[in-house]
Formats: structure tokens, sequence, C-alpha cells
């Protein structure tokens, strides 16, 4: 029996993912239409603490005020009954047509303009409904002919625009950072920031690094063949690890979004051990929202939306659980001991100690028996081995 979720557990859910009606390149859609308030009340029922959304997904594309107005009412109305919270708001800058060659780096100027004047209205909103976060997805932005982007111009458009966005949150004086969110491509052939990595480094060219983090997806990492909590560990340990995107993924292929834990189990594990548990240097781990971003399969009907809405924080409650033993088990302190896994916190030279210091050290270099260390095993596969029955719940 995997424990009830509840809101101390910080689970939230895109409005567009319980709302996926299951329309793909190839079929129409299998489901109904979700109402947001509906929607609101079901996930609350479920245990979650929020839900994240696309300015389209609350207001249909071009709405006039007045029912953008009263959209936004009935959508706090619920959010009030319930309960529940907004930690983080996005925008949908990739389904209208306006936006095939994508909002910030389009190489049209006016809808690079049009772009900014959308994001700067829903920031308005993510503000006044007292959203932390503010992911920005660029899924068009990118494009299938390298002659036909002019990548460091494109770089140059994002960076003006996470600038003046970032200025304008500062001057208006909102508690908001944003959290760019990584993908190698899909819609795009190619999409720019394609990982965790790409991302890190554009930030660091910003005017407000600091009001700048990353969203990475789990299933858009590894569709680049990438190890998700390698990039994970390194976000967190350059304070970057704003929001988490909780989904599965089968290895290098379409972007599935299937149920946490229902791709690469064992690197979910992994996962869920390092938000909850920290490292070995004693650095913490993640306290933000879990915010699973995941697609109903579309063979599902309404009823089994729910049941894979719920699919996602029981995974996550018992790779926790699991984890926890993991931790706590003897065997594996004496198999993670073996390893040397918490001498690798241990500066590499002693304090205060000098490149001069350790040149003069033999015992480092000269009278090393580097034959007799290279034999030393580290037992890696044994302790890996009781992480796996850890997580079958074998011990
Ligand atoms: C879109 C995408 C997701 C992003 C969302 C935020 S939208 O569904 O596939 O990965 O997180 O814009
Ligand atoms: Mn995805
Ligand atoms: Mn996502």
């Amino acid at each position: 029996m995997a424990p009830r979720p509840t809101p101390a557990d910080k689970f939230s859910f895109g409005l567009w993912t319980v709302g996926w009606q299951g329309r793909d390149p190839f079929g129409d859609a299998t489901r109904p239409e979700l109402d947001a308030v509906e929607a609101v009340h079901r996930l609350a029922e479920l245990g979650a603490y929020g839900i994240t959304f696309h300015d389209d997904d609350v207001v249909p594309f071009g709405a006039d005020t007045a029912t953008r107005d009263r959209r936004i009412a009935r959508f706090r109305t619920a959010l009030a009954d319930t309960g529940m919270v907004v930690p983080m708001v996005t925008t949908n800058l990739f389904t209208h047509p306006v936006f095939k060659d994508g909002g910030f780096t389009s190489n049209d100027r006016q809808v690079r303009r049009y772009a900014l004047r959308k994001v700067l209205r829903n920031i308005d909103l993510a503000a006044e409904l007292g959203a932390k976060t503010f992911v920005m997805w660029g899924g068009r932005e990118g494009g299938e002919y390298d002659v036909a982007k002019d990548v460091r111009a494109a770089l140059d458009r994002y960076r003006e625009a996470v600038d003046l966005l970032t200025q304008y949150v500062v001057d208006s004086g909102y508690d908001l950072r944003f959290a760019l969110e990584p993908k190698p491509n899909e819609p795009r052939g190619d999409i720019l920031l394609p990982t965790v990595g790409h991302a890190l480094a554009f930030i660091s060219t910003l005017a407000h690094p600091d009001l700048v983090g990353l969203n990475p997806e789990v299933g858009h990492e590894q569709m680049a063949g990438l190890n998700f909590v390698h990039g994970i560990a390194q976000a967190l340990w350059q304070d970057k690890l704003f929001h988490i995107d909780l989904n599965g993924q089968r290895g290098v292929k379409y972007d599935q979004d299937l149920v946490f834990g229902h791709g690469d189990l064992l690197n979910a594990f992994a996962l869920v051990d390092l938000l909850e548990h920290g490292g070995v240097t004693g650095a913490s781990g993640y306290d933000g929202p879990r915010h699973f971003d995941y697609k109903p399969s579309r063979t599902e009907d309404v009823a089994g939306v729910w049941a894979s809405a719920e699919a996602n924080m029981r995974t996550y409650l018992l790779l926790r659980e699991r984890a926890a033993a993991f931790r706590a088990d003897p065997e594996v302190a004496d198999a993670l001991a073996a390893s040397r896994v918490a001498e690798l916190a241990e500066p590499t030279l002693a304090p205060g100690e000098s490149v001069a210091d350790l040149l003069a050290d033999r015992s480092a270099f000269e009278d090393l028996d580097v034959d007799a260390v290279a034999a030393r095993g580290f037992g890696f596969v044994r302790l890996n081995q009781l992480a796996v029955e850890h997580l079958l719940g074998a011990r």
C-alpha cells in the first residue's frame, strides 16, 4: 500500500496534462474537453496541492477581455474552494500558427514583439495568482534547416527577451523567477537550448542570472540519451533547480510523456533519492513542487486519466519510501563505505596544501604503488544491486 498523497508532498500538475484530449499528429482526440474547474477539484481530491497552466489553457487564444476576466474569475473560485495553489505559470508560444518559427527567436520581428507582449501579460497574471516560478519552454524556438536560422542571432534575441522579462519582473517588484525548460527536438527538428547543460551556459550570459534557473523534464534529457539524475545534480550544484517536470520516457525516441516511473525506473529511484536526500557533501535536496508533466495515454478514457494522475503520485511516494529504506539499511551503509562514496566529498588537497606541497609529496606519485591502487575494486555493482533489491521491495 502506497501512502496517500497529501498537500505536504507538494504534488502539482499542469492543466494541459490531465486535460490532454489525446490528439496526436496521426489521430484525433480520444477524450472530451476537460473543464479547468473540474481539473482543480479532481486533483485536489486526489491529494495534489497545486495546478499550473499556460495562458491559453485557462483563456482561449484571442478571447476578448470580458471572456478572459470571466474565465480567470471562475478558475480563482475553484482555487479558493479547494485550497489549491498555483506554484508556476507558463505561456503558450507554440500552438498558434503565428509561432511556427518560434516566439522570441522567430526570424519575423513582428512575431517576436507579439510574443513578448503575450508573455508580459501572462507574467502579470502569474504574479497576481501568487506563482513563484514562470516556466519558459521554447518548443518552437529552433529550426529544421541550418541555413535558415542564424543560431548566434537567435541566441541574441533569446537573451534579449529573457533580459527584458527579468527587468520587467524587477521593475514590477514581483517575487517571481524564471525557469527555462530544455528539450532537444519536437516539435522543431532542433530546439535551441536543447539540454540542461546548454541552458545553464546560456543563463550565465544573462543580465539577471540570479532570476533565471531551470525546469528540466525527465523525458527531455532522456530523449537526448542523457542521464537525468546527472543533469539534476548539476542543476542543484549550480543552485538552478527552480522547478522540475516529472514523467517517464523509454529511450531515445519521440517525447512520450509517460507516467513518472513508467520509463527508466532505476533512474527514477535515484532521482527521488537525490531530490529527497541530497548528496554526500551534506547538500540538501530539492524542496520545490513535485510537478508532473505527463500525458495520459490516448488509449485511456476519462476514468483512466484520473487513475494515471494518481499513478504519478503513488509512484513518487513508493520510490520515496524505497529510497528511505535504502538509506536506512546498514548493509547499504557498508556498501557505500566500501565504494568510497563519501570519500569524494573530501577535497583532493589537504587544507592549506599548495601545488608545491603536492609536488613535494612523493607518496602521491613517485612512491605510489599504482598497480596496487589499480587493483582495488570499487564494489559499485554490489551497491547498485542493493538499490535494485530495495526498489523491488525485496529488502
Ligand atoms: C508542453 C511541453 C511541456 C512543457 C509545457 C510548458 S508545454 O506540453 O511538452 O514539456 O513543460 O510550456
Ligand atoms: Mn515532454
Ligand atoms: Mn515539460
